[in-house]
């Protein structure tokens, strides 16, 4: 089999591409290791930024978001209990976030994606790519005990952090860097109203909390946890109870408390392998970059690699130039940083850390002080937050 675009993993990454692609008239075919169900069934990001939802609407794929999402022009920091309020569209000039789950950001992409025909295979077993120096470079791997290869012009990696197309750059082209953290968020899922009408982000003496929801029925709490909390030790009221102190009195006494249906840990971490190109191989997505949730960025970096990879085709394959290919890694990791610092700072500020003393403490409370009184300070936040800029041409 041949295609130009060779896409691995059928994540954010993989699918958004695959659409932008399919608009632009230049041929993909997506080969995911697990099954539609899976990949659909994880509970992950909650907030979009406009850029994101701007996409959705560009491929024909924002009708449910428009009328679904809930769209947020503010959100809230917590101190200690105490509230404040940081004004996103007022502070960016009317931009928002909207509050729209992984899980239905992909399953438009997949429904889309099956009208229009765009390849997909679901359980592809063993993937490995070759030729990656070469003109034609190549995706193998056995489907239903069959093996199969796929020639491509180029291969994009949009296979998540464990994938295995940045383990087949040579370790000694990568630089790597990384920051582990030593705790993790334990989240969970619950059918009842959320507390406020927006999300906030506490930061208690007892570790951080988040207030978020997939809609207005259905609300999605995190706490800090250990990085190897096990969430069996952690039956529904016991959550309820440390939510509800971290969170503080006034805001706790409007969480309404209802049996969990999901609740997990998750790591934290942040993660850039550099370059973000190897040959005829582009990495997209997680596969290249990680961010701790806390600044809601992972989804919409994927994104952003996405648009500016989906522009660099177009120039290739319309005007027959490879400077937008070229220029793909630089480019990307330009906004990779910017996002990386943005999430690594709102992580600082809201979590409490093991080595933390009663100095560090202090360091934090005046930061979040300063920025509850400051316009400036807010507005760093809030541009940040509700995305940066990024401008890309399809023609
Ligand atoms: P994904 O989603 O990991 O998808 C990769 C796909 O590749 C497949 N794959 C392979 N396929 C073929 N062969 C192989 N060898 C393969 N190896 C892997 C996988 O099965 C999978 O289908 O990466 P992608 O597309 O780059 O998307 C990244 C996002 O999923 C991720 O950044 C976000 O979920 C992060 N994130 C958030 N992002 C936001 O923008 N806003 C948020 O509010 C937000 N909250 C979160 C989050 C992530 C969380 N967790 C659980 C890590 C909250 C949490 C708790
Ligand atoms: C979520 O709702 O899952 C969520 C919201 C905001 C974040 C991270 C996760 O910063």
């Amino acid at each position: 089999m041949r295609t130009q675009i060779g896409i691995v993993g059928a994540g954010p990454a993989g699918m958004f591409l695959a659409l932008l692609l399919r608009s632009l008239g230049i041929e993909c075919v997506v080969i995911e290791q697990r099954d539609r169900e899976y990949v659909e069934g994880r509970v992950r990001a909650g907030v979009l930024e406009q850029n994101t939802v701007e996409l959705m609407r560009y491929l024909g794929v924002g009708e449910r978001v428009a009328r679904e999402g809930l769209v947020h022009r503010g959100t809230n920091l917590a101190i200690d209990g105490k509230l404040f309020h940081v004004d996103l569209a007022a502070l960016t000039g009317g931009k928002t976030v909207t509050v729209y789950g992984q899980q239905e950001v992909m399953r438009d992409l997949y429904d889309d994606a099956s009208e229009r025909d765009i390849a997909i295979v679901w359980n592809a077993e063993g993937v490995s790519l070759s030729g990656i120096e070469s003109e034609r470079p190549t995706i193998d791997f056995r489907h239903h005990d069959a093996a199969k290869r796929i020639d491509c012009d180029y291969i994009v990696g949009c296979d998540g952090f464990h994938g295995v197309c940045r383990k087949t750059i040579p370790s000694a082209l990568l630089k790597v860097f990384e920051r582990v953290y030593a705790f993790g968020w334990l989240g969970i899922l619950a059918e009842v109203p959320p507390a406020d009408p927006e999300l906030i982000y506490a930061n208690h003496e007892r570790g951080f909390a988040l207030a978020s929801m997939r809609s207005t029925m259905r609300s999605r709490y995190y706490i800090q946890c250990a990085q190897d909390e096990d969430p069996a030790q952690w039956p529904d009221e016991r959550f309820w109870d440390e939510l509800c102190l971290r969170l503080g009195p006034e805001i706790g006494a409007k969480v309404t408390r209802g049996p969990s249906f999901e609740k997990s840990v998750a790591p934290l971490r942040s993660f850039v392998s550099e370059p973000m190109r190897w040959g005829r191989l582009f990495l997209a997505g997680d596969a290249t970059h990680i961010v701790p949730p806390t600044g809601a960025k992972g989804v919409n970096l994927a994104v952003a690699d996405v648009r500016i990879l989906g522009a660099a085709f177009a120039q290739y394959y319309k005007q027959g130039s490879s400077q937008g290919i070229d220029n793909y890694s630089r480019r990307a990791l330009e906004r990779v940083w910017n996002a990386e610092r943005f999430s690594w700072w709102f992580t600082s500020i809201t979590h409490r850390f093991p080595d933390m003393d009663a100095f560090a403490r202090r360091l934090q409370i005046a930061e979040l002080n300063y920025i509850q009184g400051s316009r400036a300070a807010q507005q760093v936040l809030a541009e940040n937050y509700v995305g940066l800029p990024l401008e890309v041409d399809f023609r």
